[in-house]
């Protein structure tokens, strides 16, 4: 659904984009998101951080609890992987009402590689008690949401704290983490919704009980009326975006393309399930044709690259949409239903083109 532009962006909506920024979408051409062009999430401020004094604290529910310096990270085992993030938020500007938030309309995605050590074998060492039912990550910033002043904290279950591809991770695209991604450290989680990969991580405590704290209980739930208590936001669905073909407008960013061949081709990703088709539609949604999937093979943690060489226009006007399926069934519905904080929108994108001579 387009954005309606009656319904105006407030200055808070607008203070919050102005310090999140997405990424630009011809970006998408890139199999690894440049640093500085990852769209960023940011809840608070980005903390000051002496390195020097800065210590990973894992407590609770262990043996033995751990304080661990950047160095001592650094010695552990080292994995890389590239990793597709989105914000569970990416679309909800594109919802009717819009939900009252950071107004992302497709733009919350980047692709990095992550590199660190692995989560697993830390809290083997540390001993972690079989009473222990959820793994408790805490940043280093702090603010007030909702009224309550916290640190930013989320949970994983035990299960989903010792997958073999979470990891902790120390740089970004072979650079130390840079201070808008979480330096010195944060958590990354493959597969999950932007969220869950706590930035400037200070400690993980094992709990015995399940964390209630504000990011997992109030925020980060799916729910149609405020106050009920919803869904978690787990992982991410199915969504195919287009590097938006040709040229675009200054102001109102619609493509023009001049008449003949016009290669379209984008990028895919699902967390539930490797991505089998994509979809194309160059009659707004009419009618919808298979495109070609593969390409720069960033394994099974990123997104896929897709093209599709079926588009030779007319000059006139057009409407793209592109959209993804999952190998578990997993589709990006047109009109997915609504919520209050406006997650998890996967309706296709759509891109206006005008084809004309000279464009
Ligand atoms: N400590 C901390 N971690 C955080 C956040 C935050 O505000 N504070 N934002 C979260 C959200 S909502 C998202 S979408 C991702 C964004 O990560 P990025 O900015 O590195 O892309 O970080 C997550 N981790
Ligand atoms: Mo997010």
């Amino acid at each position: 659904m387009p954005l309606d532009h009656s319904e105006a962006i407030s200055r808070d909506e607008l203070q919050l984009a102005a310090r999140n920024h997405g990424l630009p979408l011809e970006v998408l051409r890139e199999p690894l998101t440049p640093v500085g062009l990852h769209y960023t999430l940011i809840h608070y401020d980005i903390p000051a951080v002496d390195v020097a004094a800065w210590r990973l604290t894992v407590d609770g529910a262990v043996g033995q609890q751990l304080s661990l310096s950047l160095e001592e990270l650094r010695t552990r085992a080292r994995v890389t992987a590239p990793v597709t993030f989105e914000c569970a938020g990416n679309g909800r500007a594109l919802l009717a009402p819009r939900p009252i938030s950071q107004p992302w309309l497709v733009e919350a995605v980047g692709t990095a590689e992550w590199t660190g050590t692995p989560l697993g074998p830390l809290l083997q060492e540390a001993g972690l008690e079989d009473a222990a039912v959820e793994l408790l990550f805490t940043g280093l910033d702090r603010g007030v949401e909702g009224g309550e002043p916290q640190s930013y904290q989320r949970s994983l279950a035990r299960p989903d704290a010792l997958a073999g591809e979470v990891m902790l991770a120390y740089e970004m695209n072979g650079e130390p983490l840079p201070p808008q991604h979480g330096f010195p450290l944060r958590l990354v989680v493959p597969g999950w919704y932007g969220m869950t990969n706590v930035k400037w991580l200070s400690a993980i405590t094992a709990l015995t009980q399940p964390f209630e704290g504000y990011q997992q209980a109030t925020a980060y739930r799916v729910h149609t009326e405020e106050g009920e208590p919803g869904e978690p936001v787990t992982r991410m669905m199915p969504r195919a975006l287009m590097v938006p073909p040709g040229v675009p407008d200054f102001m109102k960013r619609e493509r023009f393309v001049a008449p003949g061949p016009c290669r379209l081709e984008g990028r895919a990703w699902s967390g539930l399930a490797p991505v089998s088709h994509v979809e194309v539609s160059t009659d707004g949604g009419a009618s919808w044709d298979e495109a070609r999937l593969g390409g720069d093979d960033l394994g099974p943690y990123a997104w896929t690259a897709w093209a599709y060489e079926g588009w030779a226009p007319e000059p006139g006007s057009y409407e793209l949409r592109c959209r993804a399926t999952d190998s578990a069934g997993n589709e990006q519905p047109e009109d997915p239903p609504w919520n209050f904080k406006g997650y998890a929108n996967n309706s296709p994108h759509s891109v206006t083109v005008t084809v004309q001579e000279g464009a």
